[in-house]
């Protein structure tokens, strides 16, 4: 693999893994703006970073199981309604540290910044899908439970050295309201390279790992893919008995006077649902308060509420109150479902050291 054509990246991202390459920001600035300026927002990769130079030539051809097989040009999707869609990209190895605290998980390290939110610009799939005849809404009981399949053109050692791919149900694909897009666009700019220049997937509302970069083929496939990423990683395992405690237990004398704190931070929830409530506890969860919620300033966030909320994308929540000592800092959101979090990583620890949805604990100690 040649990384010696890597673009350059912003300063302040902490690098998790240096090639691939693997980068998160500083929390602070994640959640100081609702849209994440491309340099900021997470880079996820399994390879070198692809260049695509000749865009006149750069197609997506789409075939599988098809009558006919097709190459579309940008030029092409460009003249395609163009949708804007907000939502937020999550990679499911989000807060994994946290998890390979608990036990050792295979994976690399994250932070809890593999999260972030954007405006993409691009095409619907679903109208891309209708220039090789597949119809909008295609049912499950007309096609099967057929997918769709990305494939991209980096190279990754876990497909040994083939590109990265996954795939999404065929029924979610040709679904209009499903937003899916194949963007070419992130906040008005062009995507860069990092994040898929010339064109990417945007799957809203599910793991980061199914919107793929730098796409160059479309199959219409009989099953989900077969490839590593779909079958072998990404998955969900029940979490093991052999757990072992963290220890919570080295804090600092108490401090009497009280300080302010403006605690603040993202909540977000798959599949288009809104969230409810966050709640904030200050005291190691035996009282909270809720937080308030929001997406654009001066709209007043209503969950699933189409003219008030972006559904894809998440909320950031904000609370000021006083601490007294050191103390543990909760945070907890309820999504419009009704779901809520688990309170401990240790009961949802799997070896790959994915959907840490635990409650978000921090530390805090008070000195002068
Ligand atoms: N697409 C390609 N071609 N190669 C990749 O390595 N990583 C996936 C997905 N698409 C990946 C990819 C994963 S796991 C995530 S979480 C997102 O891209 C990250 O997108 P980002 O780097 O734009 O934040
Ligand atoms: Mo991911």
């Amino acid at each position: 693999s040649d990384y010696s054509t890597e673009p350059t990246r912003h300063s302040s991202l902490q690098i998790n893994s240096k090639e691939p390459f693997n980068a998160e920001p500083p929390c602070s600035a994640l959640i100081s703006t609702y849209l994440t300026p491309a340099d900021l927002f997470y880079k996820r990769n399994h390879g070198p970073i692809p260049i695509v130079d000749d865009i006149e030539k750069y197609s997506v051809s789409i075939s599988g199981l098809i009558e006919n097989t097709k190459q579309v040009f940008m030029k092409d999707i460009r003249m395609l309604p163009k949708y804007n869609v907000t939502a937020t990209l999550q990679c499911a190895g989000n807060r994994r540290t946290a998890m390979s605290k608990i036990k050792t998980v295979k994976g690399v390290g994250w932070g809890v910044s593999a999260i972030a939110n954007a405006v993409w610009g691009g095409a619907k799939l679903s109208d891309v899908l209708e220039l090789v005849g597949i119809a909008k809404l295609t049912s499950t009981a007309k096609f099967g439970g057929k997918h769709v399949e990305f494939v991209s053109i980096d190279q990754c050692k876990e497909e040994n050295g083939g590109p990265y791919k996954a795939s999404i149900p065929l029924s979610q694909a040709t679904n209009p309201e499903a937003d899916v897009l194949l963007a070419y666009e992130m906040n008005g700019e062009p995507l860069n390279r990092d994040h898929g220049y010339p064109l990417r997937v945007i799957v809203p509302g599910v793991i980061g790992a199914r919107s793929v970069k730098w796409l160059e083929v479309i199959n219409i496939i009989a099953e989900e893919c077969q490839g590593f990423f779909v079958q072998k990683d990404y998955k969900m395992f029940p979490p093991s008995v052999n757990w072992e405690n963290i220890n919570w237990s080295s804090r600092r004398p108490q401090m009497d006077f009280p300080i302010q704190v403006n605690i603040s931070g993202y909540a977000a929830s798959g599949g288009g649902r809104g969230i409810e409530r966050v709640d904030v506890s200050v005291d190691g969860g035996k009282t909270w308060m809720e937080a308030s919620r929001f997406q654009k300033s001066g709209i007043p966030y209503i969950a699933d509420d189409c003219n008030k909320s972006d559904k894809w994308a998440w909320v950031l929540f904000e609370v000021t109150t006083e601490i007294q000592h050191n103390t543990e800092i909760i945070a907890k959101a309820v999504d419009s479902a009704g779901n809520v979090q688990p309170e401990k990583v240790e009961n949802i620890w799997n070896l790959r050291g994915i959907l840490n949805t635990s409650w978000h604990r921090i530390q805090v100690q008070v000195t002068d």
